[in-house]
């Protein structure tokens, strides 16, 4: 699955904690845009989408969330909690938000601007086109 943690280096000293990050560097493609998600309310449950060409680091600034993703064959849950600690996630695997604390900030840099057409917001038509990927790919290497 197209997905890993990121350790981000604290520079930190007697007055409190910095952490910077780049495009390219510890975030591995272009940053075209920043968001954040705050005040999600109790038993909310955001995302539940894919992306077909977007790449992403999302980082619990303040507080915590909870992550899953999936690639339509596994499904791996991520505890966001830390400001130091990036999920990144490639393209084509779903992902939910969920268990935010009232505090949460999550922030989100991603590699394309916002696209609307870019979301695939079915899950079935999510499991499908990944069926249709793996088949390609297997027909490609045999
Ligand atoms: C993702 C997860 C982690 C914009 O106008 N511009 C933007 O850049 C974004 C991200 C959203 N919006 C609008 C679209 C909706 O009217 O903001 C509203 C809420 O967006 P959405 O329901 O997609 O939010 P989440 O929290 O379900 O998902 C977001 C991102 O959309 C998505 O790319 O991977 O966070």
């Amino acid at each position: 699955m197209d997905i890993r943690i990121i350790k981000f280096n604290t520079m930190g000293d007697k007055r409190g904690a910095l952490i910077a990050v780049e495009e390219n560097s510890q975030i591995p493609f272009n940053i075209k845009r920043v968001y954040y998600i705050f005040d999600t309310k109790k038993n909310v449950i955001r995302g539940k989408h894919a992306h077909r060409n977007l790449s992403q680091v999302l980082v619990c600034l303040n507080g915590s969330c909870r992550v899953l993703v999936n690639d339509g064959f596994n499904k791996e849950e991520y505890l966001l909690d830390q400001p130091d600690k990036g999920l990144y996630i490639g393209n084509n695997i779903w992902r939910e938000m969920y268990n935010f604390t009232d505090s949460c900030i999550l922030m989100v840099l991603a590699s394309e601007f916002y696209n609307p057409d870019d979301y695939i917001r079915d899950y079935e038509q999510f499991l499908h086109m990944v069926a249709q990927n793996n088949d390609i790919y297997t027909t490609l290497n045999n």
